[in-house]
Parts: C-alpha cells; sequence; structure tokens
C-alpha cells in the first residue's frame, strides 16, 4: 500500500513526457512553465465522463467516486429509474394475482367440453333400434316358448276357428288393424285383389303402391345372425330371440299370439321323414302336406297351416304358430305370409310384380 502511494504520488507530480518534449523553437530554448494542476484538472473531466482509462484518469476519479451525483441528469435519471421501478413493482403487485387467477377460468372452460361431446358422439342411434326390433325375452316368455321350455318341439293343437272376418277377405279384424287396411272392405286399395289374396303373395293391401309388402314398411324382413334365414313378418309386431345361439326367435303380437322360428340341427344324411319321428312328438306325418312359397323353397306344411317346415343339409326349420288367449286363430293369414315368404338362406329369387288387372 505504502508502495502503491508512493507511486500514485510520484507519477501524479510527475509531468508525462508528451508534454516535457516541447520543440525549443516555441519558447527560445528556455526552460518552460507548465501549469500540472491544469492538466490534472482536464484529466479529472475526462475521467468523470468515463472516457479515459490511464492512470491518470483512474486516479482523478478515484478523488471523486460520487462526482456525478453533482451533475443534475444523472440525479434526474435515478430518480426517474427509481420512480419507474417503484411503479413497476407497485404495477406488478396488482396486476401478478390477476394474471395468476385469468388462466384457471380459461382452463376451466374447456375441460367440460370433450365431456359433453363425448356422450354425443357415444350414442349411436343403431343400438337404439336393434333393442326396439329385437327385444330380450322374459323369463315368463320363455317358459312359455314350447320349444324351449322341455327341449324339444311342442306344437299347438289343430286348430280351424279363425277369429272375426267381418268382410271375408281372408284377413281377420285384428290382420286389419295390423296391415292398416279396412275391415270392412275386401279390397281397401281397390286394384281388384281383395285384401287376404295381397298377403298370401306378400303384396301391399293397403295400396297399390308400392306393390310389394316388404316395400309398404307393413312388414319387415328379419335375418337371423346364425342361421342366415330370412322371414317377412308385420312391422308392428316385436321380434325376442330367446337363446345366445339363436335358435329360437319369437315373433309376437300384442295379444299373445307368435310365432316362433325354431332352428333343430340334423345330419345330411338324416331324412326329414326320420327328423319328423324323432323331433315332433305327437305329431302326424300324414297331415303334412308338400308346398312352394313365393321364393320358389319347398317345404311341408300342417294341414291348418299352423305349423311349416324348411329343410336343409344341416338343420329343419320349423315355423309354429302359439295362439294366444282364444282357442281361435286371429292371425293365420300372418302365419301363410311368414310362410310364404321364408327363406332357409339367401335367395337370388325374387317375388315377381304384381300383374295390373285389365
Ligand atoms: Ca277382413
Ligand atoms: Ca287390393
Amino acid at each position: 500500500m505504502l508502495f502503491w502511494k508512493k507511486d500514485k504520488t510520484h507519477k501524479a507530480e510527475t509531468p508525462p513526457e508528451n508534454i516535457l518534449k516541447i520543440p525549443e523553437e516555441f519558447y527560445g530554448a528556455k526552460d518552460p512553465v507548465v501549469h500540472y494542476a491544469k492538466q490534472a484538472a482536464i484529466v479529472q473531466k475526462t475521467a468523470v465522463n468515463g472516457k479515459s482509462t490511464d492512470r491518470f484518469s483512474s486516479v482523478a476519479a478515484g478523488a471523486s467516486k460520487f462526482g456525478f451525483l453533482h451533475n443534475k441528469k444523472m440525479i434526474y435519471i435515478l430518480v426517474g429509474a427509481v420512480f419507474l421501478l417503484v411503479v413497476g413493482l407497485i404495477s406488478w403487485y396488482y396486476i401478478s394475482p390477476a394474471l395468476k387467477q385469468t388462466p384457471a377460468p380459461a382452463v376451466a372452460v374447456p375441460e367440460p367440453k370433450p365431456k359433453l361431446e363425448e356422450p354425443v358422439v357415444e350414442t349411436p342411434p343403431e343400438e337404439i333400434v336393434l333393442e326396439e326390433e329385437v327385444a330380450t325375452l322374459t323369463e315368463e316368455e320363455i317358459k312359455t316358448s314350447p320349444s324351449l321350455s322341455g327341449q324339444t318341439l311342442q306344437f299347438p293343437m289343430i286348430l280351424l276357428a279363425n277369429s272375426a272376418d267381418i268382410d271375408s277377405d281372408s284377413m281377420t279384424d285384428l290382420e286389419e288393424e295390423v296391415f292398416g287396411t279396412d275391415s270392412g272392405t275386401w279390397d281397401t286399395d281397390g286394384d281388384g285383389y281383395y285384401d287376404g289374396q295381397e298377403l298370401f303373395n306378400l303384396y301391399n293391401p293397403a295400396g297399390v303402391a308400392p306393390m310389394k309388402i316388404i316395400d309398404s314398411g307393413l312388414a319387415k324382413e328379419y335375418v337371423n345372425p346364425i342361421w342366415q334365414y330370412r322371414v317377412y313378418y308385420p312391422a308392428q309386431w316385436q321380434v325376442g330371440e330367446v337363446d345366445d345361439e339363436k335358435k329360437a326367435v319369437l315373433f309376437s303380437a300384442i295379444t299373445g299370439d307368435y310365432v316362433e322360428v325354431f332352428v333343430s340341427p340334423k345330419d345330411a344324411a338324416e331324412t326329414f321323414e326320420d327328423w319328423f319321428a324323432r323331433e315332433a312328438t305327437g305329431q302326424s306325418y300324414a297331415d303334412l302336406q308338400p308346398f312352394t312359397n313365393r321364393f320358389q323353397e319347398a317345404g311341408w306344411k300342417r294341414s291348418d297351416d299352423l305349423t311349416a317346415y324348411f329343410i336343409t343339409d344341416s338343420a329343419v326349420l320349423v315355423l309354429v304358430y302359439n295362439p294366444g288367449v282364444t282357442d281361435s286363430v286371429p292371425f293365420r293369414h300372418v302365419m301363410q305370409m311368414m310362410s310364404q315368404g321364408f327363406r332357409p338362406s339367401k335367395t337370388s329369387v325374387i317375388v315377381p310384380e304384381q300383374t295390373i288387372l285389365p
């Protein structure tokens, strides 16, 4: 420290060489008079402005470390900077909580959106339609199914009496309600064919067009997803698949009457007569009549039309009418329509257009 001080003093008192080396012609070879104090002041001024970094400026700057405080501009700048800093801190104090709270609702609002959209996407109308068309049967309904309750086919007794048919058009009054025809007019649509005649041949009894009953909306087609048979049934009736293998399917009217389609597997080598003797308990083979339906499918039916059979290599497909509470038969013509429109499998046969009467 002492050395540094001594050196500092020495440097301060010793004029720089460039100042001492003044050409002699400027002062007549006389010793010059140099005013060091003035030089030091100049050096000090440059040091305050921070533009000089030599040893002289550092000394001068050290002499007045806080000299800039005497500069009014610097004070104003400093006060201004402090003021801005304080204002900035106050502003941040009030704004920062608001900034923290603002994102909260912004995040909370989008969250429910996917929750609202998901159920909308996950409600396909097809499932509802399937539930309406193919109902799950109750235990009581399964117990009343002759095929399922005893594991063997059961058949209704031969019933010859139909329920009331006021206009005698081979459609009972109840059937006319189901298909929307006039129970007091034998030819509801006036096309020359009586109502029951059109129903039996799979045409629309309630109107000239659409010509076919399957196109009219009065009847629907059921396709068994496992056994692949196809059958027409009244659109107002309910469909119920009884078992998981879909061997038994019930087509039910509100009266309690229903037609059951039952699949009874058999070996290809076994004849229908052998199968009939084994499975059709209480039924007489002599009561059966061969017939060919509207899709050119050959089958056998009972004389009262309440039972029909279609034979394939692997199974016998049985249609059985089961009466409801009365002994009369309100839907025999529906049963005939189902037998006429039945196909054991997919077929390319098409029901022909109805011939226009002259
Ligand atoms: Ca009638
Ligand atoms: Ca008609």
